[in-house]
């Protein structure tokens, strides 16, 4: 198999500026060489270009309807293409609102995916619960099925329809839930591991569940949507909406270990890296850096070390 590379520089479905700048960072830290030293072909895509609409009224409180609706009508197309070219595909944010596009254009080649969201928040608000208004809180609530009779028809959307069943998704590393979130996580039993959880049981076991739930009825591809602000804001201090208590480098590189060993991985996401708020430069690499970790070992790079065949000692 081969991987591809595909940058969405957009920050549309939040209010701070910087988070465009995500795919260049991500690149700055070294992520096409890291990736080459794997064992399969690397294509990098570049980054798409998402066009500026002059006139963008809000619909209710929700900024920028119709250019988070375009760019994601022009990402799920390339994210469609490229799963179709048998790659799998690394999707650079960007803000989460892209997952919008991103796991649709997966959807549209593989129906039968499932879905695992590391993140501190859960991005099901609807424009009615929504507190910011911000898109990047609401992707998920685009994709669930069960939520349709809940979601207003916004402008820009009217490419996509809701895809996803409650029970193809997992959540792994909340803790900043709304409300109105916490209703629909509870309403629609869906499975979701707050960072509490991982304290209880251990990510081990949190990783096990995760896995059962959604591959033990049968093999299927998993699309897995990484914020990086799932992470500990000591260890990812360049994102829009850090949260305290996040997870260490060990679990976040645990979750992407087990997902790489189930061999189903097809798309993956790697939002919310924001260069411009970081601090520092050595913030903006550490970010970057940590970025690039979880994508290698999304793609196979293990602490054991190199996966390769059997060799005599030289
Ligand atoms: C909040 C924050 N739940 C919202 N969401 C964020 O705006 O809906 N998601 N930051 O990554
Ligand atoms: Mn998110
Ligand atoms: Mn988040
Ligand atoms: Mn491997």
């Amino acid at each position: 198999h081969s991987v591809a590379v595909l940058g969405a520089p957009f920050s549309k479905g939040q209010k701070r500026r910087g988070v465009e700048h995500g795919p260049k960072a991500i690149r700055d830290a070294g992520l096409i060489e890291r990736l080459s030293t794997l064992d399969y072909p690397v294509h990098d895509f570049g980054d798409l270009s998402f066009q500026h609409l002059e006139k963008d009224e809000p619909f209710m409180h929700v900024p920028f309807p119709r250019t988070v609706g375009r760019a994601n009508k022009l990402l799920s197309s390339a994210v469609s293409s490229a799963v179709a070219g048998g790659h799998t595909c690394v999707m650079l944010g960007g803000d989460h609102s892209l997952a919008i596009g991103s796991v649709a254009g997966h959807a549209q080649q593989r129906p039968d995916l499932c879905l695992i969201w590391v993140d501190a928040h859960a991005d099901v608000n609807t424009p009615t619960t929504s507190p910011s208004g911000n898109l990047h809180g609401q992707s998920v609530a685009f994709m669930l099925k069960d939520l349709q009779d809940k979601m207003p028809q916004l402008p820009g959307f009217s490419w996509m329809k809701p895809f996803l069943a409650a029970r193809d998704l997992v959540y792994i590393g909340l803790r900043d839930v709304d409300p109105g979130e916490h209703i629909i996580l509870k309403n629609l039993g869906i499975q979701y591991f707050t960072m509490k959880d991982i304290d209880r049981v251990g990510i081990q076991r949190v990783m096990e569940e995760t896995l059962d739930h959604l591959l033990t009825r049968k093999q299927r591809p998993i699309h897995l949507s990484f914020d990086i602000d799932a992470f500990d804001p000591s260890l990812a201090p360049a994102t829009g909406t850090p949260v305290n208590g996040g997870l260490t480098y060990r679990e976040g590189i645990y979750i992407t270990e087990e997902i790489h060993n189930t061999g189903m991985l097809s798309v993956m996401d790697l939002v919310e890296v924001n260069p411009v708020l970081a601090a520092s430069r050595e913030q903006v690499e550490s970010t970057a850096g940590l970025a690039v970790d979880v994508i290698a070992s999304c793609l196979g790079q293990t602490r054991e070390g190199a996966p390769l065949p059997f060799q005599e000692i030289p």
